[in-house]
């Protein structure tokens, strides 16, 4: 034994390693950050505990979820067509009525409900086409509030669209000087598809402006004619903005035919963007219009992963106007997009897992403060697991979530006696 003590050492991980290997170690942890690493760490911890070879992994990242709209399914009315139309409708109709202390309350609840589940960084989406900016001002101060045990972007987001109404574009401009960390916008649901073209550019001279990343609803309709991707990833190359730049649900690329999407996957290539696909929500608001065949209406997930671009999974909705269900948890995500992508070997099903976790934090561009590596902050969880196939499959619990070296949140795995009949 050395003399050396650290604050706390979590004895017997199973840590998951960047090639998907795993590794069953010792992780010390002082002041906040990860300082040893080993197969056995000979020295002592002031709080040891014993993690019993379960699965470690780096935090969760949820890549783009609506915080300010959570916690508000049905209310004033539940959507009946379960499509995105009237999602934005109902929203329209809530959020005349937003308070300061609503917004946070739900916010702060919601963000709870993810850390409690492994989730640590978090991008979420707050409409700015609503005249007071209360949403805003809200998560602004949210973030403030939960700076010490989770990591909060917000994106402006235009839900409305910029040209549909004239002061929506000094609204996105007033929320870039309030202190966004980036900004969005919503092409597919413009007047016309100039005024989306128009869009996406004043989107990129914004971003250039005032200094901050572009996540843009791209594109989430099964129309596929709707093709502002193409004009988003040829404005990242020609900015230079590239891996700044994300394009959020793309559901439309589900619907293009292959000759397109061949061209397209080049130019993506090319501009080095980011994707984000909302797996839970798109099977549910795409292919309403559909009969038989039905669409997926989901992203080419597989085809971008296979092409290296950087594809993460958001939560999108946790009760709201576009989704009744949502538990925060990102195992879901992943789960369902096992199935609706077919994403089923194992090396798919990995990949799954990466896009809720390292690929999320590429695109939320904090990678470095992620990862379990000695000189990171203490951010990990452990699942009761034993690989991420294996989480992935039973939806693991998340035993225990450290955040910057301090337990967050513990939950004890339930344990079922099966009495059988005698
Ligand atoms: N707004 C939007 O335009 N699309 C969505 N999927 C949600 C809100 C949840
Ligand atoms: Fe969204």
């Amino acid at each position: 034994m050395s003399d050396k003590i650290y604050e706390l050492i979590l004895r017997n991980c199973r840590l998951l390693l960047p090639n998907y290997q795993l590794q069953i170690v010792d992780i010390a942890i002082d002041d906040g950050r990860i300082t040893a690493i080993s197969t056995d760490i000979p020295a002592s911890g002031k709080q040891e505990i014993d993690i019993g070879e379960k699965l470690v992994t780096p935090p969760f990242v949820e890549s783009h979820i609506h915080l300010d709209c959570a916690l508000t399914a049905g209310k004033p009315r539940w959507n009946q067509s379960g499509t995105l139309f009237e999602g934005i409708k109902i929203w329209a109709e809530y959020k005349q009525r937003l308070t300061l202390e609503d917004v946070k309350k739900r916010a702060i609840e919601t963000l709870k409900t993810q850390a409690q589940q492994g989730v640590l960084f978090v991008r979420t989406h707050v409409d700015v086409s609503e005249p007071t900016l209360t949403a805003l001002q809200a998560l602004l101060e949210v973030k403030e509030t939960v700076k010490n045990w989770i990591n909060l972007q917000i994106v402006a987001f235009p839900q409305d669209g910029i040209y549909s109404q004239d002061e929506n574009l000094t609204l996105l401009e007033t929320a870039l000087q309030l202190g966004v960390d980036g900004v969005g916008g919503i092409p597919h649901y413009e007047f016309t598809r100039e005024d989306g073209v128009k869009s996406i550019h004043y989107i990129f001279d914004l971003a250039e402006k005032y200094d901050c990343f572009i996540d843009i609803h791209c594109d989430e309709i099964d129309d596929e004619q709707s093709r502002f991707l193409e004009v988003v990833a040829a404005c990242a190359i020609r900015t230079g903005l590239t891996s700044q730049v994300t394009a959020s649900h793309t559901t439309a690329f589900g619907s293009y035919n292959n000759a397109y999407a061949f061209k397209l996957m080049s130019l993506l290539e090319k501009s080095k963007i980011n994707f984000v696909a909302n797996p839970l929500i798109n099977i549910t608001l795409q292919g309403r219009t559909d009969t038989y065949p039905k669409r997926r209406g989901v992203t080419r997930v597989k085809e971008l992963w296979q092409h290296g671009l950087n594809v993460s999974f958001g939560h999108d909705c946790v009760q709201d106007p576009w989704y009744n269900l949502g538990t925060g948890n990102m195992l879901d995500v992943a789960y369902m997009a096992v199935h609706i992508c077919q994403m089923t070997g194992i090396p798919e099903i990995n990949a799954c897992y990466q896009m809720i976790t390292r690929n999320g934090a590429k695109t939320l561009d904090v990678e470095d403060r992620y990862g379990i590596k000695v000189g990171k902050p203490g951010n990990l969880i452990v699942l009761d697991a034993k690989n991420p196939f294996h989480a992935i499959r039973k939806r693991a619990t998340v035993k225990y979530v450290f955040s910057e070296g301090k337990l967050l949140a513990e939950t004890i795995p339930t344990k079922v006696k099966f009495v059988g009949f005698t």
